[in-house]
């Protein structure tokens, strides 16, 4: 079989995992003791995982590619072989993790692939030559546990970048770089939004002044939006009782999840995992008719959760959770009604905010799985059932996840990708008969009955953490202005000018808006620059003539002049760039008329 006749798909695959083996035989030479554990293709080129004598460096990377061209060049036959198993094991005896992998082969022999002296434990399919595996480039060494299992040994992973051709690949590795430069981590420090500390722990960032203002401008937003909506706000603590968690059923299938309980005087106390039961509580301190429902509790309320330390990292998973939460009790036939309640808000936030690339997925349980769902297939159905309509409805495409619901019921996730591509739930819409069910939750129906009531838990913009982490990649680190955490900043030309400044600054406070001054010693041209870095919308020049007219020069961070122009029309300016942004729908209504 020729290359050619392959489907792009196929080629590409056998030419990765070749070049896979070839980064094997590579490292091989330089570490005769490695260890090897498996090689893969990836859907941007392949990575090996190895246990090595020393952790590698930046600079082995150009060592073990040169080495990977000399074997390319000499162009020498992938040949795949058969051996008995037990004989597979006599030949790998000095690799454990080639013996562990062998050891869970059913079959009584093994297949394995030989270019030149190197031979691997391996399926194939490969290329015929090593001639035939086209430009590749090492891009990085990352952590990886065997089997991803973080029991087992942390390896050490050597990732490649691979396309057919030499533009494929560098139109990808412009791509990454594009992305390593919008990573919100790196944007994150260098914009003084958030820190780390080790004396914290791990998935625990500390919002600095500017990040916080960004959260809170997301809270101001959805609380306004909420309160609009028919939403009322609580606030409840970060901490319950054992027994609470075990009336919902999270100690029994969420507890993997949870921090461990601490035991103060007569009470076993746990930190909040979800905000669920305490405002499952607050719908119960009052007797419900159906004519109050839908009752919608919210809060930007926190959860604590363990998440592995593999996982989280940066802003976009950690272990203490900010979610513009909330429950809305209903009755079964308001469900789909609400549901449509909540994807306007859901659009009408990812409009204001600029997202527009999003998927649906329908977030399924696992009957077999005990451990993690409430059994009652009951639930299962009818929850499914209803999102499923619902989602035909809204005519969105959307995939099916098994595995991926809540342990009380199905959900609709709206899932994201941030700048490496990696797929993330942004917002969720979850149905509930189970928790309304668990605390016996009612409301006095039409004909003087009582009745269970629904719960739909749904998160519109999510996490603040995580919808910050994407926002900063999204933008850049470029806020729009009506979230910039400094909108203008007022850069005196001269130390005489400085009072001035201050009172430009003051007025723009006065009138709601975030500006600084700059007042370091440094020339006007490197304030400029340094405000542009900081991503400010907008720099005002104030020098004599401003001062003398009430006037601001006005430049934006992308470079554009805008001249002087009278202090109190810049504020105009920028009030109606706000408002506009801030309601997106505003200026179609006004369009329409
Ligand atoms: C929506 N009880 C529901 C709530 O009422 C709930 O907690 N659902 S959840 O478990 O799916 O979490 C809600 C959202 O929180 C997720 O959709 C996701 O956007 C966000 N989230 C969950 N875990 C993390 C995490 N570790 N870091 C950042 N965001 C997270
Ligand atoms: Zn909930």
């Amino acid at each position: 079989m020729t290359l050619e006749s392959l489907s792009r798909d196929e080629r590409l695959y056998r030419m990765r995992h070749s070049a896979a083996h070839v980064m094997a035989e590579a490292v091989f030479e330089m570490f005769p003791e490695a260890k090897f554990a498996i090689g893969p293709p990836i859907d941007t080129g392949f990575y090996y995982d190895f246990e090595l004598p020393r952790p590698l460096t930046p600079e082995d990377l150009p060592q073990i590619e040169a080495r990977m061209r000399r074997r390319l060049e000499s162009d020498v036959a992938f040949e795949r072989s058969e051996m008995p198993k037990d004989e597979a094991l006599r030949q790998f005896h000095d690799q454990p993790f080639k013996i562990e992998l062998i050891e869970g082969i059913a079959a009584a022999s093994v297949s394995l692939y030989r270019q030149g002296e190197f031979l691997d434990l391996c399926e194939g399919p490969h290329v015929e030559r090593t001639g035939q595996v086209p430009p590749f480039k090492l891009l990085n060494v990352a952590g990886a546990y065997w089997r991803g299992d973080e029991k087992r040994p942390m390896l050490q992973r050597i990732y490649g970048a691979m396309f057919e051709t030499q533009e494929e690949l560098d139109d990808y590795l412009q791509r990454l770089d594009e992305a390593t430069k919008r990573d919100h981590r790196k944007l994150g420090r260098e914009l003084g939004l958030y820190m780390t500390s080790d004396l914290v722990g791990s998935g625990l960032p500390l919002l600095l002044p500017k990040g916080a203002t960004v959260r809170r401008l997301l809270e101001e937003y959805m609380l306004e939006q909420e309160r609009i909506a028919g939403y009322q706000h609580v606030y409840t603590p970060d901490l319950g009782k054992v027994e609470l968690y075990k009336i919902s059923g999270h100690w029994e299938h969420y507890r993997d999840s949870m921090y461990p309980p601490m035991q103060l005087e007569h009470e076993e106390l746990v930190l909040t995992p979800m905000n669920c039961p305490h405002h499952i509580l607050i719908y119960q301190n009052e007797l419900h008719s159906y004519r109050d429902l839908p009752v919608r509790i919210a809060e930007f309320g926190t959860m604590y959760r363990y998440e592995k330390s593999g996982v989280v990292g940066g802003l976009s998973r950690v272990r203490a959770i900010n979610l513009n939460d909330a429950h809305i009790f209903c009755t079964p036939d308001q469900i789909k009604s609400e549901f449509g309640g909540v994807m306007r808000l859901i659009e009408r936030a990812y409009a204001t905010l600029g997202i527009t690339e999003y998927a649906f997925r329908l977030s399924l349980g696992d009957a077999t799985n005990t451990e993690k769902y409430v059994q009652s297939a009951a639930i299962w159905e009818l929850g499914e059932r209803v999102l499923r309509e619902a989602l035909l409805e809204l005519g969105a495409p959307f995939v099916e996840a098994p595995n991926e619901a809540a342990f009380y019921g199905p959900k609709v996730d709206l899932q994201i990708r941030d700048v490496l591509g990696r797929e993330e739930t942004m917002s969720t819409i979850q149905v509930d008969f189970h928790l309304p069910e668990q605390f016996g939750l009612t409301y006095i129906g039409e004909d003087g009955g009582q009745h269970r009531p629904v719960i739909l838990h749904r998160g519109v913009i999510g996490a603040t953490e995580r919808m910050m982490a994407y926002l900063i990649e999204l933008y850049a680190g470029a806020f729009p202005a009506w979230l910039a955490p400094v909108q203008a900043m007022v850069i005196p030309i001269a130390d005489r000018h400085a009072a001035y400044a201050h009172r430009v600054r003051d007025e723009l406070r006065n009138q709601g808006f975030r500006a600084d001054v700059d007042r370091r010693n440094e020339r006007m041209n490197a304030k400029i620059r340094d405000a542009q870095l900081q991503k400010v919308p907008y720099m005002l020049v104030v020098g004599d003539r401003e001062a003398e007219a009430e006037a601001v020069a006005v430049r934006t961070r992308a470079g554009e002049d805008l001249k002087a122009m009278p202090l109190f029309q810049f504020i105009d300016r920028l009030r109606d760039e706000v408002a506009t942004a801030m309601d997106p729908e505003a200026t179609v209504r006004e369009a329409v008329g």
